[in-house]
């Protein structure tokens, strides 16, 4: 196989910084292109090759893919669920079409592979709640649910009919201090290091009791990467994969923290964010992967809640 050239569509999102780092870090700098509709992240400036895109744009998409000889694409570009909620159809149409472009460059250019995230939230209140299957009776009740898990058929449907090697990963939320998250429901774990920080205190929008799964960003990166390098052979899903590293409610992350800032207090005023995580599973069964690629987590509440205090406030932490 030749030279593989890589091209990370939404590379300034929050998952795209830190997936853009890492596929440098591994391949080299000059080997992943990095696209985005923003301006270039100041992560990323100095360490590859930056274009701006619109994903929307099949056309100019597919001459950057000609030009910049891609051979396999990671596509985070989409609009996270709370924003979706307030934009329905837009979501939709970007949540879509976004991947429908990718998929049918894939095929007419034959690249080697591409990933497309999915979400827990294609599960709806119809899933069971704790340790949630793989596959389930899956209703989603969100737009964005719906996008993902309608996204999720077309990733099967290439595959089975013109054998575009897409892989997919249904990422719970994900926490991370090197870039801001988007208009998820579950910001509210990224929120609430910084307002603990900065001013001691936190309003979340969700209940204390709110149970969500959650990762580590590190995780979720490292679980991308490992399903992108499986050999073809080993994977059984071509709609996408549960994973699973924690979950936790706001109150347990308060007082994860509050190991760390005794005097941090968090107060609660859901709003209307608090029904698109009622409709969530708590908890998610991922035996699926384990067994196909050895998937395996490396951070709980305890050691996310430190790394997180220690990248942030590095004078936190003792020793
Ligand atoms: C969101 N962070 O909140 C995303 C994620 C499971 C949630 O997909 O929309």
């Amino acid at each position: 196989m030749g030279k593989e050239k890589i091209l990370v569509i939404g590379a300034c999102g929050q998952i795209g910084v830190e997936l853009t780092l890492e596929l440098r870090r591994l391949y080299g700098g000059s080997s992943v292109v990095a696209a985005d509709l923003r301006e270039e992240n100041n992560l990323l400036k100095g360490t590859g090759p930056y274009v701006s895109l619109d994903v929307m744009n099949k056309e100019m998409l597919h001459v950057q893919v000609i030009r910049q000889n891609i051979t396999q694409i990671y596509l985070l570009a989409a609009m996270l669920s709370a924003t979706a909620e307030k934009n329905p159809s837009l979501a939709w149409h970007l949540n879509m079409q976004s991947l429908l472009n990718v998929l049918d460059i894939a095929k007419e250019e034959k690249l080697t592979k591409v990933y497309w995230p999915s979400s827990i939230a294609v599960f709806g209140p119809t899933s069971p709640k704790q340790n949630c299957p793989q596959q389930t009776i899956i209703e989603p009740v969100t737009v964005y649910g719906i996008s993902k898990y309608a996204g999720e058929f077309w990733c099967n449907y290439f595959f089975q009919r013109f054998h575009v090697d897409v892989r997919s990963i249904r990422y719970p939320g994900l926490i991370s201090y090197k870039s801001e998250p988007g208009g998820g429901t579950t910001d509210y774990a990224v929120e609430i290091f910084h307002a603990a920080i900065e001013q001691k205190k936190y309003i979340s929008f969700l209940k204390a009791d709110t149970y969500l799964p959650m990762m580590y960003m590190p995780d979720a990166i490292r679980a991308t990467i490992e399903l992108m390098e499986a050999d073809a052979s080993k994977i059984t899903v071509r709609t996408s994969y549960n994973i699973a590293a924690m979950s936790f409610s706001p109150k347990e992350i308060t007082n994860a923290i509050r190991q760390y800032i005794p005097e941090f207090e968090t107060s609660y005023l859901p709003d209307y964010r608090q029904a698109i995580a009622d409709s969530w599973p708590q908890s998610i069964d991922d035996i699926v992967a384990k067994k196909d690629w050895n998937w395996k987590p490396e951070f709980d509440l305890q050691k996310m809640t430190r790394d997180m205090l220690m990248n942030l406030q590095p004078n936190l932490i003792g020793s």
